[in-house]
């Protein structure tokens, strides 16, 4: 037989018809099933055939995918690192395999930037100074803030933090008592909210760094006989419709805005990454924030 023919630049497929490995970071919130949904269809209608994979938020996971994916000789490999550190072997192993590298939604910090094409995603940093500035124009008089981070490790838990601290330095009656992971999942959100509740007395803010935690927190508030919004102010990110739904209803006082829709632009670089072409080192996508009345305007456009 010819299959040695058939392991040239890329297998599956007709001919011309790309494969496209992706090693998604897991399920663990509402922004990334709309994350998800999003590739899967725009794979479908560019007509690439897309081979994917959830890694239960397990770094390990998202290797082994990708060195399946090299096994496979993929025309392309496009992940969102589930933490910043420990890819570039696995990468050094796609690159050696000639098979181009595309990072979508969070960052790796390899020092290697010949390791991947491009990162298309969120600037982090950017939204946390956002959700800090909220505050500091929103509030006045001492604010004792508790924090929601997302999982250790990860670009957004990182940037988040980094962003909303900068910009709250310019209160000095602003200040976060506690701080502590809830992996970006609802259950994640309400244990930590839970244990903040009986170990930090005068909580004034919440600051989650996705909804679904913020979500979280909201059950435990209430169970804590609280009112969300109101006795504790909550501040997160996303702007899944969970969230946009608390925040209509007063119980959210603040989102911004991180898009998961990255489906159709990815497989745009995908096309050209395949081709040989030049793309940028860095595509940055476009987003907003809300208020309570801005979500209940844009609730009935929302997609996700
Ligand atoms: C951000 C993305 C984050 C979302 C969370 O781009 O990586 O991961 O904010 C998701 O909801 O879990």
């Amino acid at each position: 037989g010819s299959a040695g023919a058939g392991g040239g630049a890329g297998g599956g497929g007709g001919d011309d018809t790309i494969t496209m490995g992706f090693a998604q970071v897991g399920a663990e919130s509402g922004w990334r099933t709309a994350n998800t949904k999003s590739i899967q269809e725009a794979a479908e209608a560019a007509g690439i055939e897309l081979k994917f994979s959830d890694a239960q938020q397990r770094q390990e996971n998202q290797i082994k995918a990708i060195r399946s994916y090299v096994q496979q000789k993929v025309d392309v490999i496009a992940f969102s690192p589930v933490v910043e550190t420990g890819w570039d072997p696995v990468l050094l192993e796609a690159k050696r395999a000639n098979i181009p590298v595309i990072l979508t939604d969070r960052a790796i910090d390899s020092e290697d930037t010949s390791l991947y094409k491009t990162f298309l995603g969120s600037d982090f940093v950017e939204e946390g100074k956002k959700a800090g500035k909220w505050l500091v124009e929103n509030t006045t008089g001492p604010q004792r803030v508790v924090e929601l981070q997302g999982n250790t490790g990860a670009a957004p838990a990182i940037d988040r933090k980094k962003g909303f601290e900068e910009e709250i330095g310019a209160r000095d009656d602003i200040e976060i008592v506690a701080s502590q992971p809830g992996d970006f999942t609802r259950a994640g959100g309400k244990q930590v909210m839970e244990a903040f509740l009986r170990s930090t007395p005068n909580i004034d803010v919440v600051y989650a760094h996705n909804d679904d935690m913020g979500l979280g927190a909201i059950e435990a508030i209430k169970a804590a006989g609280k009112v969300p919004g109101k006795d504790i102010k909550i501040i997160t990110v996303d702007a899944v419709k969970a969230g946009m739904e608390a925040l209509a209803k007063g119980e959210i006082n603040f989102i911004v805005e991180c898009n998961p829709l990255l489906g159709e632009q990815l497989m745009e670089l995908a096309e050209k990454v395949v081709a040989g072409e030049e793309v940028p080192t860095r595509v940055v996508t476009e987003e907003g924030t809300f208020t309570s009345e801005q979500a209940k305007a844009a609730l009935p456009d929302r997609k996700y």
